[in-house]
């Protein structure tokens, strides 16, 4: 209890409850069969990214296993993996797209 709380066993909430929420990185994973063009148009799509910002990520995931494609609120992000998630599943490649608290 803070102070003027005296003794009624009351939990005052001390955080302020204008913290900026958190944000969220969303990261594409690597994998043998996805092909290229692929994970460049799903960038382009769902990301809003260039072509050549696209197929730059693209690469880094490829040669690096994964990479941050952008950083979003809990909601965006999780719209984001699910959309890309979606989209993989429905053209029946094994991409595979997550999100981490930053
Ligand atoms: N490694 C894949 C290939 O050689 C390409 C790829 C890149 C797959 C990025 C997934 O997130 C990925 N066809």
């Amino acid at each position: 209890d803070k102070p003027g709380d005296s003794d009624t066993g009351v939990l005052t909430e001390t955080k302020p409850k204008t913290d900026k929420p958190p944000l969220y990185k969303v990261m594409l994973l690597n994998d043998d069969y996805t092909p290229m063009e692929f994970v460049v148009h799903v960038l382009e799509r769902f990301f809003g990214l260039s072509h050549a910002q696209s197929f730059e990520i693209m690469l880094t995931v490829h040669k690096k296993g994964l990479a941050v494609v952008g950083v979003f609120s809990f909601e965006v992000a999780e719209t984001k993996v699910a959309q890309v998630m979606d989209f993989a599943r429905r053209h029946q490649h094994p991409l595979q797209c997550t999100m981490e608290k930053e």
